[in-house]
């Protein structure tokens, strides 16, 4: 277990670093909340995207320090962005399938938004209905709390799960994030289209937000806007950048 000793060295050594990716309204057309996703600086390697060591993170334990780290940085940059009056947007941030087993995820929430002082209604966190799948009364009843507590949830990769219908009426959540597995072809294949436009008039009719990551160009854009697609991510807008680019990015829309 090589890697694991050196992510467990590498966040010792404050390698670990929170990349945030803009979400843009179809509606303003502006940046109103960024994706949290964690990379990792190596000192010899560069960069290294979160999909090399998220599982081994996971398979170890260490995902519960790392979510923790995640969640802290996230939520101190976002009251940073608007103390510095730049902008107040909302950060979502990734909760794995071990986070929700193994954490008192609504206890370390909540001391997090008091440390920080962010209001909860600027944080909202991204699940996957398999995590949530895992122990579905459990996941209900951790959904509740959370909400109690006013921050927000989207269902990440929504469509790719199980019998994902019957988990809406379930769950209590804000939103719903179409997996880009389903916007990569939108504007060639009928069925995604279809898929996609089903998948809004279902959030919509249950009153949630429908988020569509993995946008990559103009076309796809106007397309999931004419479908009435209420938020965009994706390389066309910009890929995860660092807190300095990002902040540069929140400065040039004013
Ligand atoms: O950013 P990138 O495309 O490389 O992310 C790869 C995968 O890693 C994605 O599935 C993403 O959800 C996941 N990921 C990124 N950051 C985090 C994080 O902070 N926590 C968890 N649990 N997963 C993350
Ligand atoms: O699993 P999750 O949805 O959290 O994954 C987020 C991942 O998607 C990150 O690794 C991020 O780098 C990647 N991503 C973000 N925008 C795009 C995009 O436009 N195209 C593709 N192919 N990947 C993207
Ligand atoms: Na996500
Ligand atoms: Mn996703």
């Amino acid at each position: 277990m090589e890697i694991e000793g050196d992510l467990r060295k590498a966040m010792q050594n404050h390698e670990l670093e929170v990349f945030f990716q803009p979400k843009v309204n179809v509606h303003t057309k502006r940046i109103e909340s960024a994706e949290a996703l964690v990379r990792w600086r190596h000192p010899s390697r560069g960069l290294i995207s979160p999909s090399e060591f998220i599982h081994i993170a996971e398979d170890s334990g260490l995902i519960a320090e790392i979510g923790k780290f995640v969640l802290l940085k996230s939520c101190q940059q976002a009251k940073k962005w608007a103390d510095d009056d730049i902008a107040t947007i909302t950060v979502s941030v990734n909760v794995s399938a071990h986070q929700l087993r193994h954490e008192n995820l609504p206890q370390a929430v909540g001391d997090v938004l008091k440390r920080t002082k962010l209001p909860e209604n600027q944080l909202e966190l991204e699940l996957t209905e398999s995590a949530l799948m895992e122990n579905l009364s459990a996941a209900t009843a951790l959904l509740t709390k959370l909400c109690a507590l006013g921050v927000s949830i989207s269902l990440d990769d929504f469509g790719t799960g199980y019998s994902s219908l019957s988990h809406l009426k379930l769950f209590p959540v804000d939103a719903l994030k179409i997996d880009r597995s389903f916007i990569r072809d939108i504007t060639s294949k009928q069925e995604d289209e279809a898929i996609v436009n089903a998948i809004i008039v279902l959030g919509h009719s249950l009153n949630l937000k429908v988020i569509a990551e993995g946008v990559e160009n103009i076309k796809q854009l106007e397309l999931l806007e004419r479908l009435g697609c209420d938020e965009i991510q994706g390389y066309f807008i910009a890929k995860p950048l660092s807190a300095a680019d990002m902040t540069h990015m929140l400065k040039q829309q004013t």
